[in-house]
C-alpha cells in the first residue's frame, strides 16, 4: 500500500490535506471516515484493527454508545460557560475522579500537554512557597527518553532531536536523569532546587520502555526523603491501559500529582486533569492559572460518562488478560521471525521491536502491509511498532490480529 495504490477518491481526500494541511505529521495513507469499538473503515469502506488507539485516547473503543450519548446530551443543554460562573456538572465530576484516585483535588484542563505545563506550574509554586526554593531557582527532573507533548516547557524537557530542534531557545530549570538508572538521579536529587521529578511510568513513544518496579519505587522514595514532588505522567499509560487503572498502580506508588488525559474524554474531545491533595494544589490561587474551556460542562459530562465505561465494562482485567495473550502469540511470531528483536509491554500497551536500523523503511514496510491487511498500527523511533488496541478487545479479536500481524511479517520480508 502506498500514496499511488490507494483508490482516487482516498487520493483525493489525501491531496487536499497535503495541499491546505500544515506538514507535521507523515501519516499513513489510510483515509478513515467511520470508527466504533476496536474497527475503523476507510473511505472505501474497507475494515481495519485499530492497533493505536489514537495513542491511547480510545481506550473504551470508538464512538462508544454511553460516551456520544452523554456528549450529545450535554451538548444540547450547556456546553460552556467559563469558570467565571459554576455550573452543574462540575463539582460532581470532581468528586467523582477525586474520590475515585483518592486526592483532595482537580485542576480540570484540556490537553494531556497543558495537564504537564499544569503539574510544572503547581510543582515551582509548591516550592517556593513549601519547600522554601529560592525564587525562580526550582528545577525540575524528567527522564531520558521522555516524551510530555509540544509546547516549549515539554520540548524543553525532551532529548529527541525531532522534539526540540530549531525551537530554542528552551525553558530553562529542566534536569535530565536517566530512566532506570537510580544512581542518575541520586546525583540530581540531593539538589535543594528541585521541587519535583516528572515520569512516565512506561514511556510511550520511546518504544513501549518499561521503568522497572525497583527504579520507580526507589526515585519515589528518593522523592520522600528529600521533598520533592512525585508527578506520574499518566496521560498515555493510565485508564486501565496497562492493566490496571494507573500504571503506578502496579507498583503500589501513590503519585503527588497525577497527569490524566486522552481517554479521559473515550476520544471525544481534549479532556485532561491534573490531582493532586491540598498541600500542592492550594498553593495555587484565584486567577493564578485557568484556561477557556477546562472544566466545561461538556467535558465534565463526557470524562464521567468515559470513567464509568472504564469501571463498568472492567477494562483494565480485559487490558491485562488481553495483554498477555498478545505478548504470548507476538514471543511466538518472534521465534519464528528473526526480523522481530524484542516483544515488550504491559496490558495492551506493546510493541515490537524490528532487527533493523531505526534509519529502516522496515517497520513503515510492515506497517504498510498491516494496514493493506486490515490492521493499523504505527512505527515510533523507527524500528518499534506499538501495538495498542482499544481495551475492549476480544480473546478472538487478539487471535486475528496475531494472523494479520504474522502474515504481514511474512509478506514484507520475503
Ligand atoms: C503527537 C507521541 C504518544 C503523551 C504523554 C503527554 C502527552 C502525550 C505520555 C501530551 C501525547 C501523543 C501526542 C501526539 C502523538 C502521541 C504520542 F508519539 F507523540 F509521543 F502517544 F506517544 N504525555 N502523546 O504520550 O498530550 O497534548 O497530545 O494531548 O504529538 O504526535 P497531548
Amino acid at each position: 500500500m502506498t500514496i499511488n495504490t490507494v483508490s482516487s477518491l482516498a487520493q483525493s481526500y489525501i491531496q487536499l490535506e497535503d495541499r491546505y494541511g500544515a506538514h507535521n505529521y507523515h501519516p499513513l495513507p489510510v483515509v478513515l471516515d467511520r470508527a466504533e469499538g476496536i474497527y475503523m473503515w476507510d473511505v472505501d469502506g474497507k475494515q481495519y484493527m485499530d492497533f493505536l488507539s489514537a495513542y491511547s485516547a480510545v481506550n473504551q473503543g470508538h464512538c462508544h454508545p454511553r460516551i456520544i450519548a452523554a456528549l450529545q446530551d450535554q451538548a444540547g443543554k450547556l456546553t460552556l460557560t467559563s469558570r467565571a460562573f459554576y455550573n452543574s456538572k462540575l463539582g460532581e465530576y470532581e468528586q467523582k475522579l477525586c474520590k475515585l484516585f483518592q486526592y483532595d483535588k482537580l485542576l480540570p484542563i484540556n490537553s494531556g500537554v497543558e495537564a504537564v505545563e499544569t503539574a510544572i506550574k503547581l510543582a515551582r509554586k509548591w516550592a517556593y512557597n513549601v519547600k522554601k526554593v529560592a525564587e525562580n531557582q526550582a528545577t525540575i527532573l524528567v527522564a531520558s527518553g521522555n516524551f510530555h507533548g509540544r509546547t516549549m516547557t515539554a520540548v524543553s524537557a525532551s532529548d529527541d532531536p525531532s522534539s526540540y530542534v530549531g525551537f530554542g531557545p528552551y525553558l530553562p530549570g529542566i534536569k535530565r536523569f536517566k530512566y532506570n538508572d537510580l544512581s542518575s538521579v541520586q546525583e540530581l536529587i540531593v539538589d535543594k532546587n528541585v521541587a519535583a521529578i516528572l515520569i512516565e511510568p512506561i514511556q510511550g513513544e520511546a518504544g513501549v520502555i518499561i521503568a522497572e518496579d525497583q527504579f520507580l519505587k526507589d526515585v519515589y522514595t528518593l522523592c520522600k526523603n528529600n521533598q520533592v514532588l512525585f508527578i506520574a505522567d499518566e496521560i498515555q499509560t493510565g485508564l486501565a491501559r496497562t492493566g490496571k487503572m494507573l500504571a503506578c498502580d502496579h507498583i503500589g506508588i501513590k503519585p503527588d500529582i497525577l497527569l490524566l488525559g486522552k481517554a479521559l474524554s473515550g476520544g471525544t474531545f481534549p479532556v485532561s486533569a491534573v490531582l493532586a491533595n491540598d498541600d500542592i494544589m492550594l498553593c495555587v490561587k484565584p486567577g493564578e492559572h485557568g484556561s477557556t474551556f477546562g472544566g466545561a460542562p461538556l467535558a465534565c459530562a463526557v470524562a464521567s460518562a468515559a470513567i464509568q465505561v472504564i469501571l463498568d465494562e472492567d477494562l483494565a482485567t480485559n487490558a491485562d488478560y488481553r495483554g498477555k495473550e498478545l505478548r504470548l502469540g507476538l514471543q511466538e511470531i518472534k521465534e519464528k521471525n528473526s526480523i522481530i528483536q524484542a516483544v515488550r509491554g504491559k496490558g495492551l500497551l506493546n510493541a515490537i521491536e524490528i532487527n533493523d536500523s531505526p534509519q529502516s523503511e522496515t517497520a513503515w514496510k510492515i506497517c504498510l502491509t498491516m494496514a493493506s491487511n486490515g490492521l493499523l498500527a504505527k512505527p515510533t523511533h523507527g524500528n518499534i511498532i506499538r501495538l495498542a488496541p482499544p481495551l475492549c478487545i476480544s480473546k478472538q479479536q487478539i487471535r486475528e490480529a496475531l494472523d494479520i500481524i504474522e502474515h504481514s511479517i511474512n509478506e514484507s520480508i520475503n
